[in-house]
């Protein structure tokens, strides 16, 4: 069974969304990225840029334990392990990869920008 390691942020929720579209069995670690549970030595074994999500497939490529993070990579890894939801035909492909890409490089970045501003924003003590 795939043993996914995340929290309930955006990221952490596409890949969990990801595996029940998708209907595969999973484990749920819980890495609380308030309590620092990214940094543990454990943790950074998985992940060495200790952001949630990532996952360990016992069957990855070959039949091996396969260790997997970033959300993207995540998504096109269990896209292709099952061959669904990631069209053959190039062109429609890369319609995929195109909304991916948009996703990963310019709108969930941004959102994050303006989530943690935001909370910095609330933290500041205002001039008087
Ligand atoms: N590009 C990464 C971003 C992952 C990311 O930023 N995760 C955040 C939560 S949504 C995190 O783990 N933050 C904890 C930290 O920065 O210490 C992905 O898509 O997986």
């Amino acid at each position: 069974m795939i043993e996914l390691y995340t929290w309930k942020t955006s990221n952490g929720r596409k890949a969990s969304i990801m595996l029940e579209e998708l209907g595969l069995p999973y484990n749920v670690h819980p890495i609380n990225i308030g309590q620092d549970d990214q940094f543990t030595p454990e943790y950074i074994a998985i992940n060495p840029n200790s952001k949630i999500p990532a996952l360990v497939d016992p069957d990855g490529p070959g039949g091996k334990p396969y260790t997997l993070f970033e959300s993207g990579a995540m998504l096109m890894y269990l896209a292709e392990k099952t061959g669904k939801l990631m069209p053959q035909e190039m062109g429609a492909r890369y319609q995929v990869i195109q909304w991916l890409m948009f996703q990963m490089g310019g709108l969930g970045p941004m959102q994050g920008q303006a989530g943690w501003w935001n909370r910095q924003e609330e933290n500041t003590p205002k001039a008087i």
